[in-house]
């Protein structure tokens, strides 16, 4: 089946809810974990699966998202290179870019039609998580679906944010709905709803015969949440994959975060500091790849002062150097600096960032290259903050890339 299957990934979104670290990238590109990009953990998951054929559509601010695919899926890891195409928006159809996620694809047909595949799975390249899609795909066939979509149980709270749906006994879809106000409960567990991941399995006639009729629809917004699932249900062969249930891994996979907001996208990274981290960076048989910069050994050193550098429960990446600072409980990207008596806590610092003596950062994310003065205080009055800078609904502050003090 994994010779059968095109796998594409939809990389175009603007992520405006991302803010400000999207105002330069799209969100496919945002770095996450010291070293990666978010669009790292979906191809690492293709390429762990055994998948070969890999489109990735890109459309919004795609140059720093491209620039990536280029250095670290091509340039430096050549043995990948040829199973990953970027697909850069043509207008194929008329003089438009992408309206929505089913559009993406449907300007991009001749590339499904001629790619002879039996299967199209359908990614997203903002997501964090760790995903054997073979299991997903064997499902599919057992099942004899013609529509298959990943679902997981979220709490009900948070599940007006996604696909709701509900499924018969034998996990074929009853109801699908877009982002319900109201979102339905399980029959068996009131204070969770089953959502979509937005990670389909389609058979390549459904899907070609649906895009094109969904083009001719005016009223259509051309997105498979809005228009093309919920029209399919109780037509086609539509089922549930509990995501979670692979058998034969390590650990088990139960960990996926839709990274859409600056505070889900905090946590995410936070989540890598935990005691058992949910998604496991170090496991050997499935490594995320990415771009691997060449940078000299992190150190932590003695600074004017001669007191010493220090770190605790942190990810700290290569070429970052620790001048007599603190710091607790963050990232840090290659080539940070934190020099003498600077303390840095439960904050996410990008590639180049300087942290100047004696400043003080609590719960913030800065954006590549920000120099910060010594002394600056960033985190610690969310208000005074909020007159320079993002700051996130639990008051997580975003200094962006460019910003100069
Ligand atoms: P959303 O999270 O709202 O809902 P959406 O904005 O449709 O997702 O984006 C899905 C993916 O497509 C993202 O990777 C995005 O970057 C990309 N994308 C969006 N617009 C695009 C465009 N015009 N061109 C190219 N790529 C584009 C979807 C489903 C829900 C489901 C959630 C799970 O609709 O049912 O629950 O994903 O996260
Ligand atoms: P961004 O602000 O998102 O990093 P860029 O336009 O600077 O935007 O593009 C960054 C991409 O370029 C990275 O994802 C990385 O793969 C690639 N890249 C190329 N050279 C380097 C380098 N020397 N250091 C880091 N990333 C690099």
């Amino acid at each position: 089946m994994l010779d059968k299957t095109l796998s594409i990934i939809l990389a175009g979104g603007a992520g405006s809810r991302l803010h400000p670290l999207t105002a330069e990238r799209a969100k496919p590109s945002v770095p996450f974990g010291g070293k990666y990009r978010i669009i790292d953990f979906t191809l690492s998951n293709c390429l762990h699966s055994g998948l070969r054929r890999i489109l990735v559509l890109t459309q919004y601010k795609s140059h720093s998202l491209q620039k990536h695919l280029r250095d670290g899926w091509s340039i430096f890891n050549p043995e990948v290179s040829e199973y990953i195409t970027p697909v850069p928006p043509q207008m194929r159809t008329g003089n438009s870019w992408y309206a929505g996620t089913a559009d993406a694809i449907m300007q991009n047909l001749y590339l499904l039609e001629r790619s002879h595949a039996a299967y199209v799975l359908v990614l997203s390249g903002d997501h964090i998580y760790r995903m054997d899609y073979a299991a997903l795909l064997h499902f599919h066939q057992e099942q004899g679906a013609e529509l298959t979509i990943a679902c997981m149980r979220v709490p009900l709270e948070e599940a007006r944010g996604f696909g709701v749906m509900s499924v018969d006994p034998s996990q074929r879809v009853v109801e699908f709905r877009e982002k319900p106000a109201n979102p339905q409960a399980l029959p068996d567990d009131s204070q969770h709803a089953l959502v979509s991941m937005g990670i389909y399995v389609f058979d390549m006639d459904l899907l070609c015969r649906e895009l094109k009729f969904d083009h001719e629809l005016a009223e259509s917004r051309h997105d498979f949440g809005k228009d093309i699932i919920p029209r399919l249900i109780g037509r086609q062969r539509v089922f549930a994959y509990r995501f979670g249930g692979e058998k034969g891994r390590v650990t088990p996979d139960r960990y996926w975060r839709d990274v859409g907001t600056v505070d889900s996208y905090y946590t995410a990274n936070m989540d890598l500091l935990l005691p058992v981290p949910p998604i496991n960076l170090y496991q050997r048989d499935w490594p995320i790849r990415t771009y691997p910069g060449q940078y000299p050994p992190a150190r932590m050193a003695p600074g004017h002062s001669g007191r010493p550098g220090q770190f605790d429960n942190s990810l700290i990446c290569g070429g970052a150097v620790i001048m007599g600072g603190t710091v607790r409980h963050s990232i840090l990207s290659a080539q940070v600096r934190v020099d003498d008596d600077a303390r840095v806590e439960d904050s996410i610092l990008f590639k180049g960032v300087q942290v100047g003596a004696g400043a003080v950062l609590k719960r913030c994310i800065i954006d590549k290259y920000v120099s910060v003065p010594s002394g600056e205080k960033i985190g610690i009055d969310p208000v005074a903050d909020a007159v320079r800078f993002t700051v996130s609904e639990s008051g997580v502050t975003v200094v962006p890339k460019g910003y100069r003090f």
